[in-house]
């Protein structure tokens, strides 16, 4: 097989046991005859060298030239004209343009990041929210009070500036007709029998009804509403104190003002999501494109590839879904996922989340990977966080969450709220009640722990999911949301539910600006 394309290099090299720099596959990809410089370049390197560096590349390459310059240097740049680099898009070779090359006796090859402008020190990232190793919750009803107390008092300390509250057990001892205020989550939602809103909200005291009229604007918002989510109402109370009429209601929601932070360099991100390695549909093609696109000079500034959850098949997630599987044990499918990383330029940073198809409890929030599997993907040094977990890179802070709350949230609420053509706009809403899976009890399953890793207590700049496998983008008061679609073609339960993947591309998130493009590769 012809090494004709940066990801065939990588198989090759990772077939025996290498990773690469991104600049020392782009070499061998340029090189007149690729096949015998990978030979030469894995003979010639240290035993301790785990990775290929552009350095030993550019030490064996220019042995290889200063000989062939010495016997037959014509008949060299003949077989050059028949070759790959003929047809090959000069921009992709740039790495051996801007003059860094001369130190060709490869002597110093190891730490040469070379020419492709890769300044390691430059990089930051930081990680909070990760509660991998930190799961404290047994599944006892205590530790379900515990949770729920703490989304409260963390949601409810977002709301105490826009209302002057108080808590129910006070409510009932005013005085009928007076002005009150409460914030509570939301625990029954109900229509009366004249079409009027019934929402009852529980606080830390106890409940209140708050009847909402059809006929206000504010009916509306209540079409919005999830169980368990956490809001603020004001209103009058009745006569008799029993119930209050509302007349307005708000959610904890991200500031207007909120203003993203950005990187002081041109820097850039891959965001992806729902890889599912190990599924007969997975689009391999089109992770090989997206891979050797990530070796060429237009993705030089590609830094950072961040993965939200699903990055293998599963096994046993759906009924009869063992039919539509590649690969059937899930160890397997880790692995062949670990050798889709290596394909990944080495040098690249790699965070990713587990989502509902990976091999860690349901439940969430959901830890990292534990050592077992952790030990499978080690040849990337790719770093597993909680889902959820918020990622800050290079000053931009990331929250990424699988995203299986969506489907509730695209059931529940209306469609120009939340639909599968436009995830984002379902996005927005758990932006809005600041929290990524609001209602419990339904589709997603949550762990209780000692606290709500689930509350969205800090603003992100980005907000990752994935999960539907539909791509959609759009900013909530400043905040860029992205669904980023998925690598897998539309499987026969899809089908039958009319679910028409977005499956292929690649946002590539500019990190000094947030500003986003799409690449396609299917
Ligand atoms: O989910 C991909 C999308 O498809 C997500 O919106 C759930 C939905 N889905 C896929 N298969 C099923 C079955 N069998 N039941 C219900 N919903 C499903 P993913 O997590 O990637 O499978
Ligand atoms: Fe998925
Ligand atoms: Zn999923």
């Amino acid at each position: 097989m012809p090494l004709s394309t940066p990801a065939r290099i990588v198989s090759e090299l990772a077939s025996r046991g290498y990773n690469a720099e991104r600049e020392a596959v782009t070499k061998l990809a340029d090189a007149p005859d690729p096949e015998r410089a990978l030979d030469r370049a894995v003979e010639t390197m240290p035993d301790d060298a785990l990775k290929l560096t552009a350095g030993h590349v550019e030490a064996v390459l220019d042995r290889a030239e200063s000989r062939a310059d010495a016997t037959a240097g014509s008949q060299r740049a003949a077989e050059q004209e028949n070759g790959e680099t003929a047809t090959r898009d000069p921009s992709v070779s740039t790495g051996t343009d801007s003059g860094v090359s001369p130190d060709a006796g490869g002597d110093v090859p190891h730490e040469t990041k070379g020419s492709r402008d890769v300044d390691l020190s430059k990089r930051a990232i930081e990680v909070a929210n990760d509660m991998t190793g930190n799961s404290t919750g047994t599944g006892e009803y205590s530790d379900f009070v515990s949770v729920f107390r703490d989304r409260y008092e963390k949601l409810a300390s977002k709301l105490r500036g826009r209302v002057n509250h108080r808590p129910t057990d006070a409510i009932e001892n005013m005085a009928g007709g007076s002005e009150a205020a409460l914030i509570g989550m939301v625990s029954d939602i109900r229509s009366t029998a004249s079409g009027h809103w019934l929402v009852e909200l529980e606080d830390t005291n106890g409940t209140f009804p708050c009847l909402v009229m059809k006929d206000r604007p504010i009916a509306d918002l209540v079409q919005q509403l999830l169980l368990d989510e956490v809001i603020a109402v004001d209103g009058t109370l009745a006569d008799d104190s029993g119930i209050l009429f509302v007349d307005s209601l708000h959610f904890p929601d991200v500031p207007r003002t909120h203003s993203p932070s950005t990187a002081d360099r041109h820097v850039q991100a891959a965001l992806i999501s729902d890889v599912h390695v190990g599924s007969q549909e997975f689009m391999a093609d089109a992770w090989h494109r997206f891979t050797d696109w990530l070796h060429t000079a237009e993705a030089e500034h590609v830094e950072y590839l961040l993965i939200a959850g699903d990055m293998v098949e599963g096994v046993g997630i759906y009924p009869d879904q063992d039919e539509e599987l590649d690969i059937i044990d899930i160890y397997e499918q880790y692995e062949q996922f670990s050798e889709y990383l290596k394909e990944v330029p080495g040098d690249m940073e790699i965070r990713m989340i587990p989502g509902n198809h990976d091999a860690v409890r349901l439940a969430e929030p959901q830890p990292g990977f534990d050592e077992e599997l952790r030990d499978i993907m080690t040849a990337h040094d790719a770093t597993v966080h909680s889902n959820p977990a918020l990622v800050t890179v290079e000053g931009v802070t990331v929250l990424m969450y699988h995203g299986v709350s969506l489907d509730e949230v695209i059931a529940e609420l209306p469609d120009e709220e939340a639909s599968y053509d436009d995830p984002h706009k379902a996005m927005y809403q758990l932006l809005k009640k600041r929290h990524v899976a609001p209602q419990y009890g339904g589709h997603t399953r949550l762990a209780p722990e000692d606290r709500d890793y689930l509350v969205i207590e800090e603003v992100p700049d980005v907000f990752h999911t994935g999960h539907v496998h539909k791509l959609g983008w759009g900013k909530y008061h400043n905040v860029l949301a992205l669904n980023s679609g998925c690598w897998q073609a539309q499987t026969d339960f899809q089908k039958s539910v009319n679910i028409d993947p977005d499956a292929g591309f690649a946002p590539i998130l500019d990190l000094d600006t947030l500003d986003m493009t799409v690449r396609k590769f299917a």
